[in-house]
């Protein structure tokens, strides 16, 4: 059983109002752990720790904050099969994918912003007579918050304090309550990687008591926050009337638009994927299966077999490909949207039962099939709203622009992927696709220097690379005359 504390000011601490949050293990439905029920008052405490720290972090060389970062990315090495079972304990996923994308990536993170701190200069204008030095200091922010979901826990965690701590801030993060293990874990190595006490604050519980305590923080100078579309409304309500620095990396409900002259195979396979990796709980996973006309009977059978004979199982299990879902209540969401487009009059391809559990271990816990649905009209709430869990719909196309038009018939904006061998036709699909992130004949691609986020429903702003950075730093011009030229 875990019982796992908040880190403040270099104390691994009890949540100073004494409540507890079950932690629950979504393949057997069993108690995990408890979790500490933090309040305002510890992000009180948390604040004050990072303000005393902030004076001289802040003033810390990069070379020192890269090696911290280094350091905590070894550490994340070192202790990477500890890590993958508790990130497959803790949200369902399976061990394969913890140990291929979860926990190797979260490493990554750290040691590419160690890196990217490095090369982040700050700029200088000289016009052509010399006259003036124009330049501009990017500075840490101070205090920020990092509030991070429960999807890709230790992964989407590391990806907003890497860049906070490297530019030099003091961070207070809260992960998801429903998965918050592998982040207690790593925040218990802080002090050994080289972060002095109070630069980095780990505070667990519910969003809408110590989340929503630290948006609303006077002294919490800039919120990072991935998740729901719904919570990050809010959050920029809250933030609005104190002009806090926002990203918002929130849901999408992302089109794979599958064109007659695309390498098939290749499509088939990474559409399954795209679709229910993860067992569909990425931002990116492909939810809308948009497939021309006259490929869509052997594109969809080829798809329904394949997704067949994807068969939940034991997260621990080093075969599983597919996990359990997050909790009973997402469980039931999922299930809610299959049983809803069945109402409404959508054909089951495959997936609708609850599966038979794997095993004994995991009688109780929250499986689904890979569910793929066609019948349905594109503005139903099947096809507008994110659903986040393994269950695609088809649609079929005629033209270019009818795919785009279809594409773009949504609120959300995050990642389409498009799958043609034409590259004109690529290209021009691409550029006319409403999304933050555009995939060709690929998905999942990652190189940490682009730009990542989305666009209308799906957030503002932008992660990765120098976005990252200059998100956490704030830019002050600075003009002096060099008493050359005419000014
Ligand atoms: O997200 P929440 P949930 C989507 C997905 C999912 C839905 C809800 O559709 O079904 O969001 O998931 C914290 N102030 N995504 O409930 O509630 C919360 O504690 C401050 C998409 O997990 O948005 C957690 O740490 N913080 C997504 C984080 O916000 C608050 C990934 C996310 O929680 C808060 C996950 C508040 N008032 C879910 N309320 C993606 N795009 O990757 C909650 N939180």
């Amino acid at each position: 059983m875990f019982h796992l504390k908040n880190l403040i000011g270099g104390e691994l601490t009890d949540p100073q109002g004494g409540g507890w949050i079950e932690n629950i293990e979504p393949a057997t439905g069993g108690v995990l752990g408890q979790i500490p029920r933090s309040q305002s008052a510890d992000v009180e405490q948390a604040v004050q720790a990072a303000s005393s720290a902030f004076p001289t972090w802040s003033q810390t060389s990069f070379e020192e904050r890269s090696s911290c970062l280094r350091r905590w990315g070894a550490l994340i090495a070192q202790h990477s099969e500890a890590l993958v079972a508790a990130e497959s304990m803790d949200n369902g996923k399976p061990v394969s994918l913890a140990r291929t994308v979860d926990i190797p990536r979260a490493q990554k993170n750290l040691e590419f912003f160690a890196g990217a701190i490095e090369h982040f200069a700050s700029e200088s204008h000289i016009p052509a007579d010399a006259s003036y030095i124009h330049y501009t200091h990017r500075k840490p922010i101070g205090i920020v918050g990092c509030i991070s979901p429960w999807n890709l826990p230790l992964y989407l965690f590391t990806w907003k304090i890497a860049p906070a701590l490297a530019a030099g801030n003091c961070v207070i993060a809260k992960p998801s309550e429903i998965t918050p293990v592998t982040a207690w874990m790593l925040s218990q190595w802080a002090a050994e990687a080289g972060f002095p006490k109070g630069v980095f604050n780990v505070l667990h519980g519910y969003g809408h008591e110590v989340g929503q305590a630290i948006v609303e923080h006077p002294r919490i100078k800039a919120i990072s926050f991935t998740g729901g579309t719904q919570t990050g409304a809010h959050i920029a309500r809250t933030t609005a009337g104190q002009f806090k620095k926002l990203s918002l990396e929130l849901g999408g409900k992302n089109p794979a638009l599958i064109f007659a002259d695309c390498d098939f195979d290749a499509a088939v396979r990474t559409t399954v994927r795209s679709s229910f990796a993860n067992q569909g709980q990425i931002c990116l996973c492909s939810s809308r299966i948009l497939i021309e006309e006259s490929i869509y009977p052997a594109f969809r059978d080829a798809l329904v077999a394949k997704a067949k004979r994807i068969v939940p199982g034991d997260p621990k299990d080093a075969a599983t490909k597919m996990g359990a879902v997050v909790s009973a209540s997402h469980r039931d969401k999922v299930l809610g949207y299959i049983q809803s487009a069945r109402e409404q009059g959508a054909t089951v391809l495959c997936g609708r039962e609850v599966p038979p559990a794997p095993n004994e271990r995991c009688a109780n816990g929250f499986f689904i099939q890979p569910t793929i649905l066609e019948g349905l009209d594109a503005e139903c709430s099947i096809n507008q709203e994110e659903i986040f869990g393994p269950v695609i719909t088809l649609q079929s196309f005629r033209s270019e622009t009818e795919a785009i038009d279809l594409a773009n018939n949504s609120t959300y904006g995050l990642a389409a992927t498009i799958w043609t061998q034409d590259v004109g036709r690529a290209h021009r699909v691409a550029s006319q696709v409403e999304s933050g992130i555009a995939w060709i004949n690929c998905w999942l691609v990652r190189d940490l220097r682009t730009p990542f986020g989305g666009v209308k429903a799906s957030g503002v702003g932008r992660e990765g690379g120098f976005e990252a950075l200059r998100f956490f730093t704030e830019p002050q011009n600075v003009s002096i005359p060099t008493g050359m030229g005419s000014h």
